[in-house]
């Protein structure tokens, strides 16, 4: 398969000469030189020379001309006394300067298209009551993980996850009571104070002892959702000089126990392994580690702990965390790469990478994800240099741009495809819709989370964070039509495209009137979907960063294909089996991050923009917000 046609600065058209300022003298030069005058006189000596003496002459003009009021005025307001003739001199020197200077390279700046982006869309945002109907939609959000919690207190307190069809609980994650830490610190955003009172309760009475009895579990899944949603209620608890969001529940210093009360036990993980990289499993009772049965790790995994870590380290005071954390992020660092694309697993036995299956869905997103976070959340501190994350993200997204970027058939959607068989291989058309964090971290490493307004204004954006946030815009706009592309308007768990290589006919998502049914392919296997935040996140992110309302458009769109399709009327949400099929069978799981991630997304999206900004907070990949330290 071809990969010449790679998402790059040729897909975004930059005019770059549209910010390049060209002097009087440049003007007249060029035209000169590119007049008949040229062509006739250009051909011989004699020619060449009066040529040149001519620009000579023009340029001399230019020099001794000088505007006396400008200097004067110039010398006055700068409160420098002048000494006319030596003013002069000066001046003449000054533009025999400015006649070898480069022009500036001009800040890129919004179009006016952009610029008006607030007023035109739908004609809605100019009715006074806008901002009104959100709130309305965010009061939606906001019953339904009531609805969600409702079922998960009712049919499985204490355990991780909620089974809403069969009325029962299940413990899929170790049996620490996932969905009670995940969801807690959404229900403090939301003001849900008895919410808040039921879960705080329950982890402050039961949380340590389950820590103490528990199992094996996964180091990665128990970092995020656990330890991440203690770090959170911590902060939005009051903790760390942080904000007092929950009205009810225990003071801020019982989350921090238990958190380094889990976390010291995890650190067996990093202990027991010959390698900085660190097992897979953790058995909590013992504090003991192991790898997993093939023996490796998944590179996502490693990589995706150290945001938790090293905030746990900045409230404790204690630096092992972070210590064993960021010595993965060092070692990564020093790994052979293909254009910054990196295999998605890796032995903890040999640290080095293992097989050469590239991919931005399971096992290789959030390694991606971390690195612009971790640096974000590390750059304004003193406690290194960590300028080698920024760059290893950089890298990394040329690599996705030029590698795995293709656009599909007939309607050209970009996606992000798969190389798996190593960079030498064919790119496989297949996106999973954990892909779709993608765009929200593409766009917040373009603006360190700034509105893109701003940003422009204050002249921090590249032409690099320009492509990506271009590229992140596309990606949105993907991962929103692997959702309307279905009979349910909910995505599958995994999308091929249609390319000029690869097509299958019979396999589309069932809305026919869709402009992207025969670009979008959904294999029978890849029909279910489990409630996943992805999509939701980077509508969030994109819509903070642009604000453009039509990022919150389509997650009202998708929160309503959720309340009509995955609802379930004794309580929570179930994730569904086929999204192709009315109405869609359901699968029997509420994962925990509909709670901890995909409700929290949706409702900061209908939001007010001001609550957790995101050059403030930093979130993690579980939808944990942990505040930006500066030092
Ligand atoms: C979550 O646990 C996290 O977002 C993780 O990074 C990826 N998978 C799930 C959600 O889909």
């Amino acid at each position: 398969m071809s990969k010449s046609l790679p998402y790059s600065m040729k897909d975004v058209h930059y005019d770059n000469a549209k910010f390049r300022h060209r002097s009087l003298f440049k003007v007249i030069t060029q035209t000169l030189l590119t007049s008949n005058m040229r062509r006739e006189c250009g051909s011989c000596s004699t020619g060449k020379f009066l040529g040149l003496l001519m620009i000579f002459g023009l340029a001399c003009l230019m020099l001794t001309h000088t505007n006396k009021a400008h200097s004067v005025s110039d010398g006055l307001a700068k409160g420098i006394a002048t000494n006319e003739e030596h003013k002069e001199v000066t001046d003449i020197g000054i533009r025999f300067k400015k006649l070898f200077r480069r022009a500036p390279r001009l800040p890129p700046r919004l179009s006016p298209d952009e610029k008006i982006i607030h007023h035109n869309f739908t004609g809605k945002l100019n009715e006074p009551n806008v901002e009104e109907q959100w709130k309305a939609r965010q009061q939606n959000v906001k019953d339904a993980f009531t609805h969600a919690w409702s079922g998960y207190k009712k049919f499985a307190m204490g355990y991780d996850e909620l089974m809403p069809v069969s009325r029962l609980g299940v413990d899929g994650l170790g049996g620490l009571g996932a969905t009670v830490v995940d969801a807690l610190d959404t229900a403090m955003i939301m003001g849900l104070d008895d919410v808040v009172s039921e879960a705080s309760s329950w982890i402050e009475s039961h949380l340590l002892d389950r820590i103490r009895q528990k199992g094996q579990v996964n180091l990665f899944e128990t970092t995020i959702r656990v330890l991440g949603g203690l770090l959170s209620a911590y902060h939005l608890s009051g903790g760390d000089q942080g904000m007092t969001l929950a009205q009810k529940g225990p003071k801020p210093t019982i989350y921090l126990d238990i958190a380094k009360n889990l976390a010291d036990r995890l650190l067996s993980a990093f202990t027991s392994s010959p390698t900085t990289i660190p097992f897979s499993d953790v058995v909590l009772r013992d504090s003991s580690a192991h790898s997993a049965p093939d023996g490796l790790s998944s590179t996502s995994e490693v990589s995706t702990l150290q945001l938790e870590f090293n905030y746990l380290s900045a409230i404790s005071g204690d630096p092992k965390y972070s210590t064993e954390g960021m010595k993965v992020l060092a070692h990564l660092k020093t790994l052979p790469k293909t254009e910054g694309l990196v295999p998605i697993y890796i032995s903890p036995h040999s640290g080095e990478f293992s097989g050469e299956n590239i991919r931005l869905g399971s096992r290789g997103d959030s390694y991606y994800e971390y690195l612009i976070k971790v640096w974000l959340q590390l750059r304004d501190t003193q406690d290194g240099n960590f300028t080698y994350l920024h760059d290893m993200y950089e890298e990394a997204m040329r690599g996705v741009k030029h590698m795995l970027v293709q656009k599909s058939t007939p309607s050209e959607l970009f996606f992000v495809g798969e190389l798996p068989v190593g960079p030498k291989g064919y790119l496989s058309p297949k996106m999973d819709h954990l892909v779709c964090f993608l765009p929200g971290t593409l766009a917040l490493g373009a603006t360190k989370g700034l509105t893109k307004e701003k940003a422009m204004k204050d002249n921090l954006l590249t032409f690099e964070d320009l492509d990506n946030l271009k590229l992140a815009e596309d990606l949105t706009k993907t991962c929103f039509e692997m959702y309307s592309v279905t009979s349910t308007g909910l995505a599958p768990e995994i999308a091929y495209f249609h390319t000029k290589d690869y097509f299958e006919s019979g396999l589309d998502g069932g809305n026919k009137s869709s402009e992207y049914v025969n670009d979008i392919i959904i294999k029978h296997a890849d029909r279910h979907n489990l409630l996943r935040p992805e999509t939701v996140e980077s509508l969030f992110v994109l819509y903070r960063i642009t604000q453009d309302p039509k990022y919150r458009e389509w997650g009202w769109q998708i929160f309503e294909s959720f309340e009509k399709y995955t609802k379930v009327e004794s309580g929570g949400y179930s994730s569904l089996d086929d999204v192709t099929t009315v109405p869609p069978p359901k699968r029997d799981k509420m994962e925990t991050f509909f709670l901890g991630e995909t409700l929290k997304y949706l409702y900061l999206l209908f939001g007010d923009s001001s609550v957790m900004p995101l050059d403030k907070f930093v979130f993690n990949t579980e939808a944990h917000p942990l505040p930006i330290k500066s030092s």
